[in-house]
């Protein structure tokens, strides 16, 4: 099981990033998406574990997406989720796919079509789709009626999608709109995708809920009626920091690739795909990367660990204190030891961040690339 986990790894972590105060220039960044899934495909190469990048467009527009997935493949990987972007025009100041102008809505309709063409092209299988959309002042729109314009919005998208795509749709709890947001919780993700139909699927992303929110709930609740379609995992301290998974709350991790385990849905079969949404601003990329898919391994070794039989009958004894020591049991255990071996097992190094660093890669990157740019490069 572990042996075969695949996490994807997400373009836009290997380019320049920051807040809204400063972005940060680190040397050897790609100047372009072909140099974006080279550095995407050294994780893959040290962690065994990283087979698929997510693209995203415009940031990642080249001129022929063929050739980018031969490119891909020559390097060992594959091209993932293709993200959507509504949120970088000046058209989209009042949303997107609920704007109240119904050219705007054509608009963004458009583009994701555009990102289903890049699918066909890439060999891709999924459309994710996040929406800035919202409000900031309570009137500003008719709440319901955009909830119209998005159900119309999406089911357009959809019916344009071939029968082995999917489309996979993200909520976020405030940001960029602070009042409300058109999409803001699994449950009206997970009612979209139900209006839909089969082909939709709701992706968590780990930092877009309140503070508190007990998100191994709604893994477990959306793993129920199988509409769980991926994770976007990063750590969040306060707000929606996209930094790396496992860092904020290692434990919180942990309990949510339990209920993945407890419902066996870390099967390659199961229709879960574990990626990762995160920006790496003051941490090197390609190291950041490699210790965020080491840091999701580690949670799932962990809940693989977990006396399934022995919690089961202390679940059902009652015994509060019993149910509760199995899963610290697993837990606490240091399964690093058992990790390296998977790697020796694979003929990988056991220490994928020190074998990374001694290749001498991100020297040559700073050496060769000079002017890399923003995450956003090209958009
Ligand atoms: C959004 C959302 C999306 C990601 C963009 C860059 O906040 O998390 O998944 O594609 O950011
Ligand atoms: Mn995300």
């Amino acid at each position: 099981m572990l042996a075969e986990q695949t996490i994807e790894v997400p373009s836009w972590a290997y380019g320049n990033s920051g807040t809204r105060f400063k972005v940060f220039s680190q040397s050897g960044v790609p100047r372009d998406p072909y140099e974006k899934i080279a550095d995407a495909a050294q994780v893959h190469r040290y962690t065994g574990a990283a087979p698929r990048v997510s693209l995203h467009i415009p940031w990642d527009r080249v001129g022929d997406f063929a050739d980018l997935r031969r490119h891909a493949e020559d390097l060992g990987v594959a091209i993932g989720v293709i993200n959507s972007n509504v949120f970088q025009d000046d058209d989209y100041m009042l949303g997107s796919l609920c704007h109240p102008d119904p050219a705007v809505r054509r608009k963004a309709v458009a583009h994701h079509l555009e990102c289903l063409d890049v699918m066909r092209a890439t060999g891709s299988g999924a459309l994710k789709i996040w929406l800035p959309d919202g409000l900031n002042y309570p009137g500003q729109d008719d709440l319901r009626a955009r909830q119209e314009r998005l159900a119309d919005a999406l089911a357009q998208i959809y019916a344009a999608l071939d029968p082995d795509q999917r489309i996979l749709l993200e909520y976020k709890l405030f940001e960029p709109a602070f009042y409300a947001m058109d999409i803001p919780d699994w449950g009206t993700a997970l009612l979209h995708c139900m209006a839909l139909g089969e082909q939709a699927d709701v992706v968590l992303d780990t930092g877009h809920h309140a503070p508190g929110t007990n998100i191994e709930f709604i893994v477990a609740q959306l793993l129920r009626v199988g509409r769980l379609g991926a994770f976007d995992f990063n750590s969040r301290f306060y707000a929606d920091d996209d930094l790396m998974v496992g860092a904020a709350d290692p434990f919180q991790l942990f309990r949510i690739m339990n209920e993945i385990v407890a419902a066996d849905a870390l099967r390659p079969g199961s229709g879960v795909n574990f990626m990762l949404d995160q920006c790496h601003n003051i941490e090197p990329k390609i190291p950041a990367q490699i210790r965020s898919v080491m840091n999701v391994q580690e949670a799932t070794a962990k809940a693989l660990l977990v006396d399934r039989a022995a919690l089961h009958d202390a679940q059902q004894a009652g015994d509060v204190l019993g149910a509760h020591g199995v899963l610290m049991d697993a837990y606490s255990t240091d399964v690093r030891p058992l990790l390296a071996q998977v790697r020796l097992d694979k003929g990988l190094d056991p220490d994928p961040v020190a074998a990374f660093a001694a290749s001498g890669y991100a020297r040559r990157a700073a050496a060769e690339r000079v002017g890399g740019g923003q995450a956003g490069w090209g958009a």
